[in-house]
């Protein structure tokens, strides 16, 4: 029975709507943000019992100090020429980023996404993965595909979507698929990769192969039930699969809170799962190489999946669609207490007498010369919205490997109307 009674001093229920710290003009001060040095987190075995590193999920693997040195037990004690290769990647990806930017604002296609101060999400994990290795990623691992040595030219023309482009104009400006370079076809619907990187997971275990799977996802995707499904059945087979959350603290205009970052660490997800849970800074390329290492050991070894969060921030828009003026501080980029992963990863090499400012000003331009030429060859194929660039009744094609009659029907019909318009 009800007691009225009994609750008639009790406040009304209410919800907790989460609100960001910072909104436009407001003063930033990421003081609150811990940043644990290099030598607090360790590192287990890679076949450790997950239960026995939960303290992972909520630190902070760090390997380069803001100083430009290096420690700690995840150290993966590269060779310069490791690092330096590292870095151009990184510094090859910005360039690539800020040339096709510029190309949608000069109308050459619709759309680009940059990964801005996310790069050596990508990188890290491209230098620790074996080239073979399945990647299912989101669209901002532009930096796979360059690490992977995908020609610029045929990335270009994707973005055109212009004669050279293979997939003809069918997918989204940057929405790349790439067989050759273990890089699967990049989905608008968030987080489908994530289950489907753990069927090609259990299918390569299946198989008796020995190549693993990785997949990539926002912190705000997270909030998708294909995110907790593919933790599911990756945890009850012990897929191997590695999967990596990047927290960039934004989920186009949503903060991370909106995912449930105020309760908790994306990382600790892993926990409730029974899978091994790692938070990285992901500014930091050599944490990103040495906890994708770490995933990867243990899950060519049947030890099963790691979820690695990596902790950075989005330092531009969402996408050439947005517009985050409108709804963040403008402080936030530069206060943002990890730094620029290029800055950290050039700052090491400096340090080690490895690198110094010059031959890191004439990487960038020839860099920027590379993506330049590369432009020059791809707008020879035509750029986005300037001509039919592949035949209109191929859009029927290529879905089934049988075309449906009603499909058959359609393109019929789409050719006969052409024609009687005179088209
Ligand atoms: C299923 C689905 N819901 C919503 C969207 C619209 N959408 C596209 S990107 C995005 C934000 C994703 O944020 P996050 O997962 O944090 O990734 P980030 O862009 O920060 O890398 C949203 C809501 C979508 N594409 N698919
Ligand atoms: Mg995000």
């Amino acid at each position: 029975m009800t007691d009225e009674r009994a609750r008639a001093n009790l406040q009304p229920l209410s919800l907790h709507v989460p609100e960001p710290r910072f909104r436009p003009g407001d003063p930033v001060d990421f003081a609150d943000v811990a940043v644990p040095p290099v030598d607090a987190a360790r590192r287990p075995d890679t076949a450790a019992d997950p239960r026995s590193f939960h303290e992972l999920a909520f630190g902070l693997v760090r390997v380069l100090e803001l100083d430009g040195t290096a420690g700690g037990q995840w150290n993966p004690r590269l060779s310069p020429d490791q690092m330096r290769r590292m870095l151009r990647n990184m510094a090859l990806t910005r360039a690539f980023d800020e040339r096709m930017f510029r190309a949608q604002r000069q109308g050459k296609t619709s759309f680009y996404m940059k990964s801005l101060g996310e790069e050596a999400v990508s990188i890290g994990a491209a230098a620790a993965l074996a080239d073979d290795d399945m990647c299912f990623p989101s669209y901002r691992q532009q930096g796979i595909l360059l690490s992977r040595g995908c020609p610029l030219v045929d990335m270009m023309n994707q973005i055109y979507s212009n004669r050279g482009d293979k997939l003809m104009g069918r997918q989204l400006p940057i929405m790349y698929s790439e067989k050759r370079f273990g890089f699967f076809s990049i989905s608008g619907n968030l987080t489908t990769q994530y289950p489907q990187a753990v069927g090609w997971a259990m299918a390569s275990a299946a198989k008796g192969d020995t190549r693993i799977a990785a997949t990539w996802c926002g912190e705000g995707s997270t909030a998708e039930g294909d995110f907790h499904s593919a933790c599911t059945f990756a945890s009850v087979y012990r897929a191997p699969v590695i999967f990596n959350v990047v927290n960039n603290q934004w989920a186009i205009s949503s903060f991370s809170g909106f995912a449930g970052a105020e309760a908790t660490t994306f990382a600790a997800r892993a926990i409730g799962y029974g899978i091994a849970g790692l938070r990285v800074d992901g500014n930091d390329a050599l944490a990103v190489y040495a906890a994708t290492q770490w995933a990867a050991e243990r899950a060519r070894t049947n030890g099963g999946p790691t979820l690695i969060e990596h902790f950075t921030y989005r330092a531009e828009g969402h996408s050439t669609s947005d517009d985050p003026t409108q709804y963040r501080s403008a402080g936030e980029p530069n206060a943002w207490p990890l730094g620029d992963p290029v800055v950290r990863l050039r700052d090491h090499l400096i340090a080690l007498g490895e690198w110094d400012e010059e031959r890191h000003a004439q990487m960038d331009r020839e860099l920027a010369e590379e993506v330049r030429a590369a432009q020059k060859e791809a707008e020879k194929n035509g750029v986005l919205g300037h001509g039919m660039h592949q035949p209109f009744e191929t859009m029927f094609e290529g879905v089934f490997e049988q075309t449906p009659w009603h499909l058959k029907e359609q393109q019929a019909q789409m050719i006969a109307e052409r024609q009687a318009a005179g088209i």
